[in-house]
């Protein structure tokens, strides 16, 4: 199994689908490898040769859309190496574009939409079969993406593939209190309709729970034989069901471990009350992180965010007054957004009572209601893959150049960043050289270039 490189990133995160999938694999009684270059950053011939040595009946691929440009190059390599190996793919870029996955990287011979589980089971037990969420280049159907109905038939993740104290970069979010942290996932699928969100294409608009027994299982694993000291909830939605989470808490109130929890994906501030908030601060949350988006209300209706920025304000106070702190995602750029939107988030951000903020730049997703949109008038842009990373913001909204977009990006975060309370927060955040280096880089290319972006990619026209 690969997960691919990633050079100039700075979050590195085990790959939970894989060890899932693996997970399944050694059930079945299969020898399973896992190569993450995200994390050994292995490339090229070194790769190939790390991968031909366990002389592999089949490679596993897990890719984001973000990977495609430097996979196609990589899997070249591996094709020549790994000759008639049936290459697999799956993974967020498989079930987001479909069966144009196969055309993004001619390479691969099978995808895999969807949660995988069952389907990759059918698929070792006939390989040629039509399996629902399996298409084949030799026979293109179309299929739509494959979930898994009961969440009680899933193994725990194969976490020995990927011991979590390997992973010592920044974890999702890049807040953390203790090290090693393990992500983990306790429900999949979400019912809402945000535009800019292709969760849906994987995970299924249906929510679905892991039984909470099965959840403290994977927990006590990674605390008792991994040493893992944080828990990272990276479900879509974790709070959606109230109840749920609340027993979540109880049972990590009740166990006493010495351990922090976290939900960096962001949870709904709708979903929160102060029932819940005070649980989860009991339980051992520090920080709630929450997906904000913007601070223009015209905005958040056009995206379907279904909540106002005055009912957000009202849960960050609420929050605040619990005594946790909070970190708000936002974007900058969505489709339709002026200059003027733009400069409302940032007043927001400054009003807000936030914490902590990020300013990503919108990514047109594929599968996502407007990264849909955005495709199919710039199906023609060969290159799209060279700079598809919110941080190379490759999708500015119309009448608005990228240039631009990026000013407002730097400015947003500067002065957000740049004020006496924010600075003394930061610095007594800065409690390991991991962390230090991330905000000397950050700052650093947001004063000299005006993007935290690190990549270097070959810029392509996008229209201004
Ligand atoms: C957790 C998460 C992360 C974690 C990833 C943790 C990890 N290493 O696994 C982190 C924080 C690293 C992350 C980062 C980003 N993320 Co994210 N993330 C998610 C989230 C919320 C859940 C993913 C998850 O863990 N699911 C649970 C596991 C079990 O599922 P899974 O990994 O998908 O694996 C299953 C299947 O996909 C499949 N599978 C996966 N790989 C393979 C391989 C083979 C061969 C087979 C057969 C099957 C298979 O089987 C697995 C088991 O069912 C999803 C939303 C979602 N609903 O999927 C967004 C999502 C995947 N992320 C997204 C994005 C855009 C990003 C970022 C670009 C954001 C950013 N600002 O930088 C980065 C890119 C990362 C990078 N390449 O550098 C998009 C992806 C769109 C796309 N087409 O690429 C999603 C869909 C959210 C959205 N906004 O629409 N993310
Ligand atoms: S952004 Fe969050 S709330 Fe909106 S659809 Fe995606 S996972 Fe659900």
């Amino acid at each position: 199994m690969l997960y691919p490189p990633r050079p100039g990133s700075t979050n590195t995160v085990p790959p939970i689908g894989l060890l899932s999938i693996g997970a399944v694999l050694e059930n079945l009684g299969h020898e399973v490898n896992l190569i993450d270059s995200a994390l050994s950053g292995l490339r090229g011939g070194a790769l190939a040769r790390q991968i031909h040595s366990y002389s592999p009946d089949m490679l596993l691929v897990s890719a984001f859309s973000s990977d495609v440009a430097i996979l196609s190059t990589e899997l070249s390599i591996l094709k020549e190496a790994l000759g008639n190996t049936p290459l697999l793919l799956g993974g967020p870029h498989a079930s987001c574009r479909g069966v144009r996955a196969l055309e993004d990287l001619p390479q691969v011979d099978t995808i895999f939409l969807g949660e995988a589980e069952e389907s990759i089971v059918e698929y070792l037990a006939d390989p040629s079969a039509r399996i629902p969420g399996v298409i084949r280049r030799t026979d293109p159907w179309d299929t739509s993406p494959r979930h898994v109905d009961d969440l009680a038939v899933l193994p725990i993740p194969a976490w020995h593939l990927a011991p979590p104290a390997n992973y010592t970069g920044l974890p999702n979010g890049v807040l953390y209190k203790r090290m090693p942290f393990a992500p983990i996932i306790t429900t999949r699928g979400c019912p809402y309709k945000c535009t800019f969100c292709a969760g849906f294409r994987i995970t299924g608009r249906q929510i679905r729970h892991r039984p909470l027994s099965m959840v403290w299982d994977e927990i006590d694993l990674l605390v008792n034989s991994f040493g893992v000291k944080e828990i990272h909830i990276e479900d879509d939605n974790f709070t959606f069901d109230a109840d749920y989470a609340a027993r979540f808490c109880e049972e990590a109130i009740r166990r006493q471990y010495p351990v922090f929890y976290s939900t960096p994906n962001g949870v709904r501030l709708d979903s929160l009350d102060e029932h819940l908030l005070e649980l989860m601060k009991k339980a051992g949350w520090y920080v709630i992180h929450c997906g904000i988006e913007s601070g223009s209300d015209r905005i958040l209706r056009s995206v379907k965010k279904n909540i106002s920025t005055s009912g957000i304000k009202e849960k960050i106070s609420l929050i605040n007054r619990v005594g946790l702190s909070t970190a708000g995602y936002f974007i900058l750029g969505l489709p339709g957004e002026t200059e003027d939107d733009m400069e409302k988030t940032i007043s927001f951000s400054l009003s807000s009572g936030l914490a902590w903020a990020h300013f990503a730049t919108f990514l047109p997703i594929p599968g996502s209601e407007a990264g849909d949109r955005w495709f199919i008038d710039h199906s023609d842009s060969e290159d799209i893959w060279m700079i598809f990373h919110n941080t190379d913001s490759p999708a500015p909204p119309e009448g608005i150049s990228r240039k631009t977009l990026l000013r407002l990006q730097r400015k947003a975060f500067l002065r957000f960043y740049l004020r006496p309370v924010q600075m003394l927060r930061l610095f007594r955040q800065i409690s390991n050289p991991v962390t230090l280096k991330y905000h000397i880089r950050r700052f650093r290319d947001y004063l000299h270039t005006g993007s935290s972006s690190p990549r270097k990619m070959p810029e392509i026209e996008t229209p201004a």
